[in-house]
Order: structure tokens, then C-alpha cells, then sequence
């Protein structure tokens, strides 16, 4: 037990074995189970929402096996230069307008690089904190100093994603390493900004690589703050294109099992829930999801409509969790709800 804080010690020595026993444990004890943990930890009637904005489209250079802006597949996107920061910042408006409190930028890059570009994002990142959002960023692999100086223009989080076991990752990506990923995360963590780390179910994974990948995630310390869990968004022209259709309880014991390893942290049902029956929502939220991509677009593929997502919660009981104070970020800002701000 965490003596200033009364709530149980989290853990950072999972074992994949412990995680596949989890992720193989009957559906109904295994909700129940990641349940009890999450209303220890949080609010069980709020959910983040979090609006992404694609602020440079497709045109990349990497060879991400499920990435239709990935230059190198025939996927459709064409690619766009970096937008400008008033169109951003107009997006951002827009989007705590219809109710949400995160603003995550993606851009389409193999890495950040500094010169104009970057001092641009810089600048996004900046006007946009200063709405009052909580800011993400995910622009690719990433420098201390490049991090620094997003933290000093108010960025909240930096989102890079390991997006498969260790295992499993030269199968699907070839252009930069798992190791690159545990270092540009730990140049995040480095300059004071919370992590958002999370992966993709649906790669032709085994149940193995899904614990991996959970174990490592859960071996971080601290934990990421948010923990994104997307199902493969099967896009035209990507290698991943054929990939099997996965079962949708498959995302709902994922879901609990970042939930019960990662106890304090946002659990985000991410990108796939065009593809996941209503009923596998309400399950992943059962088992813990508290945060989701809140808009029609995620970066270049559909989201379900604010008037869905919106009729969705209002039917289960669940609300929009409101900004944390500027003063309670980083870290457990993310379990603050507005009772406590
Ligand atoms: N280019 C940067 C990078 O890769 O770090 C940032 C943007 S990239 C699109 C962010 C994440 O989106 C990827 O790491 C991956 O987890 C997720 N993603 C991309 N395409 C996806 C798809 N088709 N289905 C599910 N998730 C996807
Ligand atoms: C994350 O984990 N998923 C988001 C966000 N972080 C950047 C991206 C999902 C992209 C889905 C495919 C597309 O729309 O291009
Ligand atoms: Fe590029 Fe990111 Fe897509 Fe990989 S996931 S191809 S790095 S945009």
C-alpha cells in the first residue's frame, strides 16, 4: 500500500505468463476483476475524450505494415504539407466546443527534425495549451532537447505507441527499431511530459505477443499515463490489408488487462470502434476503458460521430471527464475529475 496516497503499490515486474493467464482467464471474472481495479483508481462514470487532428498527412517514409500513410502503399492518402497553426488551432476550438478536453496532433513523420517545421508544432502546441486542453503530440521518433522544448511550449503528453510485442515487431515494421521506441519514450519521460503508449491488436499476433507487449508496457515506470488500444484498421494498399479479423472480445480482454496491470493510467479504446458491435463498447468500458478518440476522424480513416458517442454515454451513465488544473499535471491529473478541480 502507498502510504500518502492509501491506494494499493503498482507493479512493474509483470511476467508475460501472468499477463496470457489474464488475457486466458474466462470473459466475465476477467471484466469483473478489472473492474474492482478500476474504481479504485478512477471515476467509473467519466470518460476522456480526446480529439486528434492529422496536422501532416500521409507522404511518410517508414514502412508500418498497417499504415495508410506510409508513402510506400498504394493506400489513396495523398500526402499534405505540415497544416497551418490557425487552421490547427481553429480544429482545437472546435473540438473543446463539442466536449473535448484532449487534443492529440499527429504527424506523419519518420522523426522530428528541427528548422521551421518543428518551430510550427512548437507553436500549435503553445496556442493550443493555452485553450486550456490537455495537449498530445505524436510526430515520431524524438530528441531530449526537441522534447524539452515541447514541454516548455506546454505539451501534456508525447503519444508513440510500441504497437506490437518485441517478438512480433520485425514483421510488420522494418525502417526503425523497438529499441528506438523505448528511447524516444524515455526522451519523453526524461523531459517531464506523461506518455501515451499503447499498440494494435489484429496484426496477426499470437496471444503471447499481446501479453509482451503488455509486459513491457507495465514494466515502464512509471507506467504510460495513457495506454491507447487499437484494433487494426484494415486499410486498402497496406500489407495488413488481408489481415484476419480478430474477435471483439479479443479488444475487450485487452482492455482489461491494461487495466489490471496498468491500474492508474488511461486505458483509451482507440482506434477500431467503426469495426466493434455496441455491445464489446459497453464491455471495454466495464472492464476499465476510460478514454476515447471523440470526433468523425481519427487521422485519415472515419470515428463514430459526437452524436454517437455522445448518445452511447448518455445511455450508460457515463460523462465527459473534464480537464485536470494546470498545477495537478503531470501524472495523476488523469484520474482528477471535475468534483476534484
Ligand atoms: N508517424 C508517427 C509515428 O508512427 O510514431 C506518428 C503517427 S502514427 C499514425 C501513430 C500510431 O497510429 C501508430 O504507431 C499506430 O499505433 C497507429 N496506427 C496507424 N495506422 C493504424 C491502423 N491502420 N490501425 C490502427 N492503428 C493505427
Ligand atoms: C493511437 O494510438 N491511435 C491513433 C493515435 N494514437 C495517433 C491513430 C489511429 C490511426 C488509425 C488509422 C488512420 O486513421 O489513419
Ligand atoms: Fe509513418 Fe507513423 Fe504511419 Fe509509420 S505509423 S508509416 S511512422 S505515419
Amino acid at each position: 500500500m502507498n502510504q500518502s496516497t492509501d491506494l494499493p503499490d503498482l507493479r512493474h515486474d509483470w511476467t508475460a505468463d501472468e499477463i496470457e493467464a489474464l488475457l486466458t482467464m474466462p470473459l466475465l471474472p476477467l471484466v469483473d476483476r478489472a473492474r474492482d481495479v478500476h474504481r479504485i483508481h478512477h471515476d467509473p462514470t467519466r470518460v476522456q475524450l480526446a480529439t486528434l487532428a492529422n496536422i501532416k498527412r500521409g507522404g511518410c517514409p517508414e514502412d508500418c505494415g498497417y499504415c495508410p500513410q506510409a508513402a510506400r502503399y498504394a493506400t489513396g492518402v495523398k500526402g499534405e504539407p505540415l497544416a497551418p497553426v490557425d487552421e490547427v488551432v481553429e480544429a482545437a476550438k472546435a473540438a473543446k466546443a463539442a466536449g473535448a478536453s484532449r487534443f492529440c496532433m499527429g504527424a506523419a513523420w519518420r522523426q522530428v527534425r528541427d528548422g521551421p517545421q518543428f518551430d510550427r508544432v512548437v507553436e500549435m502546441v503553445r496556442e493550443v495549451d493555452a485553450l486550456g486542453m490537455e495537449v498530445c503530440v505524436t510526430l515520431g521518433m524524438l530528441k531530449p532537447e526537441q522534447a524539452i522544448r515541447l514541454r516548455e511550449a506546454g505539451l501534456h503528453a508525447y503519444n508513440h505507441n510500441l504497437d506490437t510485442s518485441r517478438e512480433h515487431y520485425a514483421n510488420i515494421i522494418s525502417t526503425r527499431t523497438y529499441d528506438d521506441r523505448l528511447h524516444t519514450i524515455g526522451a519523453a519521460r526524461q523531459a517531464g511530459l506523461t506518455v501515451c503508449s499503447g499498440g494494435i491488436v489484429g496484426m496477426g499476433e499470437t496471444l503471447r505477443d499481446r501479453a509482451s507487449l503488455l509486459a513491457t508496457l507495465a514494466n515502464l515506470d512509471p507506467h504510460p499515463e495513457s495506454v491507447p488500444v487499437n484494433q487494426l484498421v484494415r486499410a486498402p494498399g497496406t500489407p495488413l490489408e488481408q489481415a484476419d479479423a480478430i474477435d471483439p472480445m479479443d479488444i475487450v480482454r485487452m482492455v482489461a488487462a491494461a487495466r489490471i496491470t496498468m491500474p492508474a493510467s488511461m486505458v483509451r479504446l482507440a482506434a477500431g470502434r467503426m469495426q466493434l458491435p455496441r455491445e464489446a463498447k459497453i464491455l471495454a468500458f466495464q472492464a476499465g476503458a476510460n478514454s476515447i478518440f471523440y470526433g468523425e476522424a481519427l487521422l485519415t480513416t472515419p470515428n463514430p460521430t459526437v452524436d454517437e458517442d455522445r448518445a452511447l454515454m448518455a445511455s450508460l451513465g457515463l460523462k465527459p471527464l473534464e480537464v485536470a488544473p494546470r498545477q495537478a499535471r503531470p501524472g495523476a491529473c488523469a484520474t482528477l475529475t471535475a468534483a476534484d478541480a
